[in-house]
């Protein structure tokens, strides 16, 4: 059922993120090309199935949902170019493709990552593809700024970037987690949930539960398929954790302990968000999905 689901979702925001590609003027083509190069290459789009799954949940409508599904795939793509530049990760390969600056070259790859950034709250604030009401429209926009910024994942990048040759321990790395891949994944879904208007606090409350675990989760089986899985099946460079001496779970915990605590973590997540009953299944595969995936 997730299968399916996730490629009905990612056929539809794959659909709306293509339309955004187009260069309003011939100059432009180039750096159109690789924006839409570094997103229209295959990612697994979780983050906006989070958008859909917890708009569902709520009896939102989908299309309501798009415009919060481009925005929060539009930050991933741009954090991932950047994070792949020399300055940063230095990464050659990312979804088996060679990273955007590597295609292109590195001003370009900034640039491209800085546009990708624009147009995700461009498309957040559009009133076509969200709710119609502005002041919503407005909270979801401070919502992804905060998630996106300098005290969500580029404060995370910070920490991790400042970390190196550093030994953290386990509560640093999870403050590290939190903010650079946690803070992403739950603002997609508290996006997702403002989106279908029927947001109540105690809902959300659930809600931020269920993604407070499920976007640790999703690092914690990072981790783990670094050690586990292979370059074809990534994308991306198996052992690059490892080879760079960087803190992950299974070399904090060890390997077993990692997946218990991925599928601890997972359970939470399920627990948190039981009373939404039936509406909710979506976000249940989800977060399973997120613990169970292989790349
Ligand atoms: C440069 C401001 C700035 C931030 C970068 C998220 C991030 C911060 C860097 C990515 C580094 C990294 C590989 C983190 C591990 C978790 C992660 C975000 C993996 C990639 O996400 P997936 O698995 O990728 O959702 P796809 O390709 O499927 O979209």
């Amino acid at each position: 059922m997730i299968l399916q689901y996730q490629k009905a979702c990612q056929a539809r925001v794959d659909g709306c993120l293509d339309a955004l590609f187009q260069p309003p003027r011939s100059e432009l083509a180039r750096l159109y090309e690789a924006m839409r190069y570094s997103v229209m290459n295959g990612g697994k789009r979780v983050r906006p199935l989070l958008v859909y799954a917890a708009s569902e949940a709520l009896g939102g409508e989908p299309a309501q949902a798009d415009g919060a599904a481009c925005a929060v795939e539009l930050i991933h793509a741009y954090s991932l170019v950047h994070d792949d530049l020399p300055a940063m990760d230095d990464d050659d390969l990312r979804r088996g493709q060679p990273t955007t600056h590597k295609a292109f070259d590195e001003a370009c790859a900034i640039l491209a990552g800085d546009g990708l950034q624009s147009l995700a709250f461009e498309a957040l604030a559009a009133r076509d593809f969200n709710p119609a009401d502005a002041a919503l429209r407005l909270e979801m926009l401070v919502a992804l700024a905060r998630a996106a910024g300098p005290a969500g994942m580029v404060g995370g990048q910070a920490i991790d970037l400042g970390s190196v040759g550093h030994k953290l321990d386990r509560q640093a790395l999870e403050t590290m987690h939190r903010h650079k891949t946690g803070a992403l994944i739950e603002a997609s879904v508290h996006l997702g949930a403002l989106s279908s208007g029927n947001a109540t606090p105690e809902v959300l409350a659930a809600l931020g539960l269920y993604a407070r675990a499920i976007g640790l989760a999703f690092q914690v089986q990072d981790d783990i398929l670094d050690v586990e899985s292979d370059t074809l099946t990534l994308g991306k460079h198996q052992g690059a954790d490892i080879a760079r001496d960087k803190p992950t779970y299974p070399a904090l915990l060890g390997l077993a302990p990692a997946k218990a605590y991925a599928t601890e973590l997972c359970d939470q997540a399920l627990a948190a968000i039981e009373p939404l009953g039936a509406p909710a299944q979506p976000l249940r595969e989800l977060a399973r999905f997120i613990v169970e995936r292989r790349s």
